[in-house]
């Protein structure tokens, strides 16, 4: 590995002792880009990685709230504005109680280098809290989204940092903290994106994440002299990117046999009745079990990582990080899966990535295959600049250009580099590129 890179890496390592997830995120981008930092050595005398992995500004804030029998709860309330050298930084808040430092600057930096692939101007941000929102009122959920919103109202705006959703942020979440931001800020303007149609929101922005990762999935099949249809598909999760990747994939012909949330999996070898998974999570937000209480047939199991001993051609894990590890990688590759695309972010550990790798599995990285879903953002902020709205087609259309185009992005960085089809490498060097190039412009700042 080039010098200065591994140098900022243990560096990293040693000064965040305690985030694991940050550290995985940083490694294999590090890694990535080492061959890049042979060829640029000014990079050193510039501090361009040191600049790069530490963020611009982290604020972390109290949450408190008034739940439904009147007692005060105090949760956890982050933002990690991580880079802003391409555009204002964007990305989701998490609401989960797994949330923590670590967790939110692995996807602030991951963010940095996906937003950077889209092509469009945004820089990296997340955010979130430890608060659950699973088991609360409709009224708990506001009271604590106005909490949250009351601190972080004074460090975002249209030009300087977006949220938008994530795990556990869903419209009804989105539609209480922009309803208190424009309380609060006085103003009605693109500080959120994944808006309701209603105030400002994009038709296909809820359908992206997931249709976007099928979109890339397919080009990157086609460009292997495979295809789709016909084919065997599992997916993790069931929540927004899981439910429309699913969509996706079954009307490009594949058939989707099994989905999960964290505590089991379905299993449907008639394919996935995906209008009964949408009423279930989308409407009831209920379990994914109740799946079986219509469909007789189908099986349930008590365990959510079982679900990669499904056999399967394609796998597209769209629940949370490091949902798939080595010994899952290894019954998928043993069960002859030929490619993984992930939804989520960082849903295959390093150990996992690499057999998938070595096995020649055409394995689509998250910042890459998931990117849909904060382009479409993007593309809602230009909607929103412009005070007009397009179509579903036009939104769609432009979706699918974006991802097909970011395959080829990351599959010819690969190649200038000698590894070729290996787009982990590619999609980390392609984003470096522009974000180094942004970086370099603006001097020591
Ligand atoms: P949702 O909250 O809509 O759904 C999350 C799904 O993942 C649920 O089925 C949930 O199950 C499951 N899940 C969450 N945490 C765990 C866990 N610790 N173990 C097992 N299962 C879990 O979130 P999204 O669909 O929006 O997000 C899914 C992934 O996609 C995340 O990694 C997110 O960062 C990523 N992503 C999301 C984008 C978006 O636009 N929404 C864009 C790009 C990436 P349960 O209900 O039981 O918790
Ligand atoms: O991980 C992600 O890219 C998201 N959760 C979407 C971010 C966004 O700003 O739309």
């Amino acid at each position: 590995m080039n010098k200065y890179v591994s140098k900022v890496l243990e560096d990293l390592k040693t000064k965040n002792p305690n985030q694991p997830e940050f550290i995985q995120a940083a490694t294999e981008i590090l890694e990535s880009i080492s061959l890049v930092c042979d060829e640029h050595p000014e990079y050193e005398e510039k501090g361009l990685l040191e600049m790069l992995t530490e963020p611009e500004r982290v604020i972390m804030f109290r949450v408190p709230w008034v739940d439904d029998n009147g007692k005060v709860q105090v949760n956890k309330g982050y933002r990690v504005q991580f880079n802003s050298a391409i555009g204002p930084y964007k990305g989701g808040l998490r609401f989960h109680p797994s949330v923590n430092l670590s967790i939110l600057k692995f996807l602030g930096f991951e963010q940095i280098f996906k937003n950077s692939l889209t092509t469009l101007p945004i820089g990296g941000g997340k955010g979130g809290s430890d608060f659950d929102p699973k088991g609360k009122s409709d009224n708990e959920v506001m009271r604590f989204c106005q909490a949250f919103m009351a601190e972080l109202y004074r460090h975002i705006g249209a030009d300087t940092d977006v949220p938008a959703g994530d795990i556990g942020v869903g419209a009804r979440e989105i539609g209480y903290l922009f309803g208190y931001y424009k309380k609060l800020a006085n103003e009605h303007t693109a500080v959120l994106t994944g808006r309701g149609l209603e105030y400002g929101g994009s038709l296909a922005r809820k359908q992206a994440t997931g249709y976007g990762l099928v979109y890339l999935v397919n080009e990157m099949l086609t460009c292997n002299g495979k295809e789709l249809k016909g084919k065997t598909v599992v997916v993790s999760g069931s929540g927004n990117v899981a439910i429309y990747a699913c969509e996706k994939a079954t009307q490009l012909g594949a058939k989707v046999v099994a989905m999960c949330d964290s505590n089991g999996y379905v299993y449907d070898a008639n394919g996935i009745d995906l209008d009964l998974v949408k009423e279930i999570k989308e409407v009831r937000r209920g379990r994914i079990k109740e799946y079986v209480d219509v469909h007789k047939d189908a099986k349930y199991v008590p365990d959510c990582r079982e679900i990669w001993t499904v056999k399967c051609d394609i796998a597209l894990p769209c629940a949370t990080q490091n949902e798939l590890d080595e010994k899952s990688a290894e019954i998928l590759i043993k069960n002859g899966v030929f490619a993984v695309g992930e939804g989520a972010n960082m849903p295959t550990t390093l150990e996992a990535t690499k057999k998938f790798i070595d096995a020649g599995v055409l394995f689509a990285p998250g910042k890459a295959a998931n990117a849909g879903g904060v382009a479409t953002s993007a593309l809602e902020m230009a909607q929103s600049s412009q005070r007009i709205f397009w179509s579903f087609e036009e939104v769609d259309a432009k979706l699918k250009n974006i991802m097909v185009g970011i395959f080829h992005n990351i599959d010819n960085a690969a190649r200038k580099y000698g590894k070729e089809n290996n787009f982990v490498i590619g999609a980390n060097i392609a984003a470096f590129e522009k974000i180094a190039g942004a970086m370099l412009a603006h001097g020591i700042c």
